[in-house]
């Protein structure tokens, strides 16, 4: 590993940038699948204020977030302010409500960590999980909105990170893998970490946004237009980043140490935020903080079997990226 760690990139990478880059061009969403996403948007904001008039629809997660690519689930959450909501009895008076207007498959999960209601609109053929008053997570979709306007290279590597995460199954949180909101908090981390740095640290700005939601201060700078074009003075190309990625996880990141942390534009240690021990079903093994409920690891499905595997992919994935004659076509092979 140390050998590796002082690798030099091949002298070929760019040449790949343009094959990697039809691969990003071919995951977009069409706009037409935009429009069929307002479409059950504006439906089911229609149904939900009969019920409930004073409430509000949030769509958050990836497609909100610029980072969902065609054809993805989305995800809505239902914002209702009364003082004493009982999230199961909401959930199962929604699931009624859906159920009698012809949507399909509808079902109220009221024992998840997060509890949803889920559902398959026949006409645009697009699935929804609707959640109730997970306001953090509609702010994290902002952040990572916001970070997704500064440099276009960051949607273009995480809609690659993704792909090659669910092409080779480790994008299975159930499975002891990563989310997908993982990897788009360990590519922003990686941008930040570049020198010059592709991307600046919003939550260390002078904030001018700024919402205190469930205990938590959520506070950044979001007027991302005015920082120009912050990554200029950075030339790497996305093929040149993906390998970097890649190499990064593999032999560069202290998996024994480290935190990464979008927070604070770093990485810090895990015996600062006393994740050095298994605490409950909580392994720590890869550390990945969550930017506003920062007593939160996205690493923590991660278990003693699932990092090996994890690491054997990062492992694969970088050195595909470093000797294989045709690296956008291996790294997506199915597992
Ligand atoms: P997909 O395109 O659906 O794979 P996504 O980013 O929409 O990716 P999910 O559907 O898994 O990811 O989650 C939806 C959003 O919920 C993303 C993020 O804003 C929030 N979220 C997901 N997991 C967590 C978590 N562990 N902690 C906090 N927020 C989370
Ligand atoms: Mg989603």
């Amino acid at each position: 590993r140390t050998f590796k760690r002082q690798m030099m990139c091949r002298r070929d990478i760019d040449s790949f940038s343009v094959p990697f880059l039809s691969i990003y061009e071919s995951l977009i969403p069409p706009e037409e699948e935009k429009l069929k996403q307002n479409q059950l948007l504006g439906l089911l904001e229609k149904l939900v204020c009969k019920e409930w008039p004073m409430a509000r629809l949030y769509l958050y997660g990836s497609c909100a977030s610029s980072f969902g690519v065609s054809k993805s689930d989305i995800d809505v959450c239902l914002a209702i302010q009364d003082a004493d909501v009982d999230k199961s009895k909401i959930i199962m008076k929604l699931a009624d409500i859906l159920q009698s207007d012809n949507l399909q498959n509808v079902q109220a999960l009221t024992r998840a960590r997060v509890p949803i209601v889920k559902l398959m609109d026949p006409v645009t053929g697009i699935s929804c999980d609707i959640c109730i008053n997970n306001l953090l997570a509609v702010v994290n979709t902002k952040l990572l909105r916001d970070y997704a306007n500064i440099d276009p290279r960051l949607r273009q590597l995480a809609f690659i990170i993704k792909h090659w995460a669910k092409s080779r199954g480790v994008n299975e949180t159930y499975h002891g893998t990563l989310s997908s909101y993982a990897y788009v908090l360990m590519c922003v981390h990686f941008l930040q970490q570049q020198r010059p740095a592709i991307l600046p640290c919003l939550q260390g700005m002078n904030p001018t946004y700024s919402v205190r939601v469930d205990n938590v201060d959520c506070a950044f700078f979001d007027q991302v237009e005015k920082l120009g074009h912050f990554g200029r003075h950075n030339k790497d190309t996305i093929a040149h980043l993906v390998w970097g990625f890649f190499f990064y996880w593999a032999y560069c990141h202290d998996y024994a140490n480290s935190v990464i942390s979008v927070r604070t534009g770093s990485t810090i240690s895990k015996r600062d935020k006393d994740w050095t021990r298994r605490i409950g079903n909580d392994r720590h093994l890869i550390c990945i903080e969550d930017p506003f409920e920062t007593s939160h690891d996205l690493g923590r499905v991660v278990d003693k079997r699932s990092i090996k595997v994890l690491r054997e992919e990062f492992e694969r994935a970088a050195d595909i990226m470093q000797y294989d004659p045709n690296p956008c076509i291996k790294l997506f092979e199915p597992y």
